[in-house]
């Protein structure tokens, strides 16, 4: 981050408009506002009245990022001042920090700790804005829900906003081994450095929790879910201290993988039996050391008994069993348990999808208090589409909290253009329909509809060491938006872009909108690319990256396309209806007429609940052999475009990313090709047909694509 200047506030070189940037400052960027809106502000926040930091540093930590920001974009340094005097004050403070405050008599409570209020009140007659929260995190929270609004052009003198997280646990996930090596990075090593701490910190530590605070994520688990025991060890736990020190003062607290068989690895235990005796007093004892260097440690993320994991199942105790010992363990301590829900057994079931339902339903209730139940979006595993995991709503009387993945393991990794937020709202506005209309996934995941104790959102982060943090610029959007829809499950994706891009990249109106847009077609234009119609993990083995619909060899039969896609010379899809594998009966009934239904099952799932004739009618008026070609040629012709948008923006954005943009945009473009022509390739093979005559034939033959390897795809476990 570039040192800014307080006295003399500026950033000189990159207040220019047009100087190459390498996207390290994220959407913090605070470049000049154009006038005349700048001087509007100008008047606005002429001073600053700030309550004294001595002792807080979250306070500190507030007032410099707005100074930072309010030099930045104002091009001058507010008067510090100890009350107010005149027109164009700001004030920022608690009731408990500022007796002006308490004065007004502002009803606060409702904001809790993390809230704010930002708002205009006369003070003595004088035009004042007032950021007030009952706890110093909800100031930094205000600093930046004001620094956002004067980005983005809302900051007026009549401008009010309450602003209260609806979900408590807003957590990234860093999928990060301890020899910073990132499962599913695309975005270079770990940020952690972890062979240097604790003594060495990374500056760079502190502009990752900014970034986090500034969008509102209140929690990282710093390990792979995949876990070492090591982490968990003294000597590995002085150095998440360490970067615990740091994160604490913007909100942010640390977590832990945690390796169910630990007690054997670490703790030199014979078995790591939940209910064995020594072995809950070992993570007893592990809870009371970890709490004394980390007063405000989290607690625990665990994956157990899925892909090979140890969990409670190999002592033939059940998950309940397993996450309430560690539940116990942290619960005098105030931390959470988060167990996953992606748990499917060594034994091949019938349908994959089905599993974690069948098996965590009939625990609804048993989990302690402390323990969250965290579901991936949807029953599989971060497919470019999927439907809801029926495990939404399933469970009123569970902590039931979601998983996406930031990182795009399956939707292109860091070259192709893939804003994700369109997709997590469409998961969130999804009504379960399980408990009247209105029950939706969003509703669930913000704790509302079953008033769960506890509720949480959890990404995958994509976050590496990276310059620009995440790979590509356009990445650094599915980070800001996953904190945005973390701390409001409401908000609407089209807002968030522009805020993101308003922020991030131009506030030329007509650019802000082109850019939004191509952020808003980008996942179905991949969706058609890669598996149109509800196809799911089409992908290669290990690395996910290019197609594979052929591939019917991998290690367990439910990691092969040919046993999600069945398609032969007669027809394509999983048959999930009650005839078939009877996945859709784990919906609501309502729900599952919808996707058993051919009249009614939307068309992009319709191949994830439907085995189908390669003949069948659409509504469209095409066969459905003929539709699967369009919407793969559609895909491809939809990179196009993007790539004809980016290019009339030029002088909009900086020449560095303006340019690595572009040339990402042409990978995508030839891997989207690679992806429709493979595809269409094999399943051509199958049923003989001929191909739609608008849609071209595959540039190779099917041979070819087979023979395609992927060696050095990054991110891929070996
Ligand atoms: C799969 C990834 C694998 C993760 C797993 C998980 O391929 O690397 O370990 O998800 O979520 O999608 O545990």
């Amino acid at each position: 981050m570039l040192e800014f200047d307080a006295d003399n506030c500026s950033f000189p070189e990159t207040n220019q408009k047009n100087v190459s940037e390498d996207g390290y400052e994220l959407w913090m960027r605070y470049r000049a506002l154009e006038p005349p809106y700048c001087a509007a502000c100008n008047r606005l926040l002429r001073s600053l009245v700030f309550p004294g930091c001595s002792g807080s540093k979250t306070l500190a930590a507030a007032r410099d990022e707005l100074l930072r920001g309010i030099c930045g974009m104002l091009g001058v340094t507010p008067l510090l001042s100890t009350a107010v005097t005149g027109e164009g004050t700001l004030c920022v403070g608690t009731s408990n920090t500022m007796p002006l405050i308490s004065a007004l008599g502002l009803p606060l409570d409702h904001l809790g700790k993390e809230g704010y209020f930002i708002g205009t009140v006369d003070v003595n007659g004088f035009h004042t804005t007032l950021i007030a929260a009952n706890e110093d995190t909800g100031l930094l929270y205000g600093v930046f829900g004001l620094l956002r609004a004067l980005q983005t052009g809302l900051f007026n003198s009549d401008f009010c906003v309450e602003s209260v997280p609806k979900v408590m646990f807003r957590l990234l996930n860093h999928w990060d081994n301890l020899d910073g090596w990132v499962e599913r990075g695309y975005a270079g090593r770990s940020i952690f450095n972890w062979w240097e701490l604790p003594e060495y910190v990374d500056p760079r530590m502190i502009d990752y929790a900014r970034a986090n605070a500034s969008v509102g994520i209140n929690g990282v688990v710093v390990n792979n879910v995949n876990a070492s025991s090591e982490a968990l060890t003294d000597g590995f736990l002085v150095k998440v201290a360490a970067l615990a020190d740091q994160f604490r003062p913007f909100g942010l607290r640390v977590y832990l993988s945690a390796k169910f068989s630990a007690p054997i690895e670490i703790g030199e235990l014979t078995t790591a039996d939940p209910l064995a005796v020594e072995v809950r007093d070992w993570w007893k004892k592990l809870a009371n050391r970890i709490y004394l260097l980390i007063p405000d440690f989290g607690g625990f993320l665990v994956k157990a008994n899925s892909e090979g994991q140890p969990g409670p199942k190999d002592y033939n105790r059940t998950h309940v069993e397993g996450a309430n010992m560690c539940a116990d363990a942290l619960e005098p301590w105030g931390g959470v348990v988060i167990w996953r829900s992606f748990v499917y057994s060594n034994d091949v079931a019938r349908d994959r999808v089905t599993q974690a339902y069948t098996e965590l339903t009939p625990f609804d209730g048993q989990f302690r208090s402390n323990v969250v139940l965290q579901v991936k979006n949807g029953p599989l595993d971060f497919q470019p589409r999927e439907p809801i995991n029926p495990l939404f709503g399933a469970m009123p009387n569970t902590n039931v909290g979601i998983e996406f993945q930031i990182t795009k393991e399956y939707l292109g990794f860091q070259t192709h253009l893939v804003y994700l937020a369109s997709f997590w709202h469409e998961v969130l506005k999804t009504d379960t329909d399980r408990w009247g209309r209105g029950s939706t996934v969003a509703r669930v995941v913000d704790g509302s509809l079953f008033r769960s104790c506890r509720s949480m959102a959890a990404g995958v982060a994509n976050i590496g060491s990276s310059r620009n943090w995440c790979g590509s610029t356009f990445d650094q959007a599915n980070w800001f938006a996953f904190g945005r829809l973390a701390w409001n499950p409401d908000l609407d994706p089209e807002a968030i872009a522009r805020e993101w891009v308003s922020m991030t990249l131009t506030r030329q109106p007509e650019a802000v909108e082109l850019i939004s847009d191509i952020m808003l077609r980008s996942h179905e234009i991949a969706v058609n690319y890669m598996a149109p119609l509800g196809l799911a993990h089409q992908m290669g083995t290990g690395h996910h990256h290019g197609p594979g619909p052929w591939i019917d060899n991998s290690g367990r039969t439910d990691w092969n396309p040919t046993y999600y896609n069945c398609a032969d010379h007669i027809g394509i899809g999983f048959d999930r209806t009650a005839q078939g594998s009877g996945a859709v009966l784990q919906y609501s009934q309502k729900l599952s007429q919808t996707y058993s239904d051919l009249n009614t099952v939307p068309s992009n799932l319709l191949l994830w609940f439907h085995h189908l004739p390669w003949g069948f009618m659409l509504a469209s008026g095409r066969t459905l052999w003929q539709e699967l070609v369009i919407r793969y040629t559609d895909g491809v012709d939809g990179v196009e475009r993007m790539i004809g948008k980016w290019a009339t923006i030029s002088d909009v954005v900086d020449a560095s990313r303006f340019y690595q943009v572009s040339a990402y945009l042409q990978i995508q473009l030839k891997d989207a090709s690679l992806w429709r022509d493979a595809c269409v390739s094999y399943f051509q093979s199958l049923n003989e047909l001929t191909l739609p005559s608008e849609t071209p034939p595959p540039q190779h033959g099917l041979e070819y694509y087979k023979r395609l390897k992927y060696p050095h795809a990054p991110g891929n476990p070996h």
